[in-house]
């Protein structure tokens, strides 16, 4: 038996296509229902669906083999006891600083609104910029308007929703997109098995 965590929203919708060009398939019957553990078109494999955040949980502990996540996930979430083995190419986005205004970055400590915590602190202390992180978990264009804070850090795709809300992405910290990550020891204890997915994931991107 092979399991894969994959994560729901945005990550899923690019996720199905790619799977089902790699020969495994979730039936609509399977999606729309409220199981847990889902049955694909092959006997031996099985899919859960949770939260992008969670999926590092489920493949780490082994609770799953492999799974589908976002890159900005994994370098919040740490790769322990996991390997990241393939870039997916889907779901892209930037990881960006954003203001009002340039002005507002020049802070002695800068003020950052943000749920990505750790990349946060990691980008502004190789800059040698103290910083005070708040953290949030949506709605950061707010924090700036209402003085909670100098800046934000968050997931830039198009630029749309900065722009409504009157910011401007001033630099850039890290290149995201979907990333297949494997369960290290089960990628030792199912070798075959796994490199196979792999090569198949791959050949279909
Ligand atoms: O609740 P949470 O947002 O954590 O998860 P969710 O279940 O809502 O997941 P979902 O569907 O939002 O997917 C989140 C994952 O998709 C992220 O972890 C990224 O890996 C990936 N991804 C890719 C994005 C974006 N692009 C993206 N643009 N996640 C979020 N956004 C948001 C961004 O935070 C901002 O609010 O979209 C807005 C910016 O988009 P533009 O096009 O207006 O610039
Ligand atoms: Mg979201």
């Amino acid at each position: 038996m092979l399991t894969i965590t994959l994560s729901k929203g945005r990550i899923l919708k690019q996720t199905l296509p790619l799977l089902e060009q790699a020969g495994l398939i979730i039936a609509k019957k399977e999606l729309n229902s409220r199981k847990l553990i889902l049955d694909t078109n092959l006997t031996d494999v099985k899919v859960i669906i949770v939260r992008s955040t969670d999926v590092p949980i489920f493949v780490q502990h082994g609770a799953t083999d492999m799974g589908i996540t976002g890159k900005d996930v994994l370098l919040e979430h740490g790769a322990n006891n996991l390997f990241e083995v393939l870039d997916l190419g889907i779901a892209k986005c930037k990881l960006m600083v954003a203001a009002e205004s340039k002005n507002r970055l020049k802070q002695n400590t800068l003020k950052v609104a943000t749920k990505y915590v750790n990349s946060t602190k990691r980008y502004f202390q190789n800059k040698g910029q103290s910083c005070e992180i708040i953290k949030l978990y949506g709605a950061m264009e707010l924090a700036p308007k209402v003085g909670l804070a100098h800046c934000i850090v968050d997931l830039v795709d198009t630029g749309n929703t900065l722009k409504a809300n009157g910011l401007i992405p001033f630099e850039y910290i890290e290149k995201i997109s979907s990333r297949l990550v494997v369960n290290i020891a089960s990628f030792r204890t199912k070798n075959a098995q796994i490199k196979s997915w792999i090569q198949n994931i791959e050949n279909s991107l």
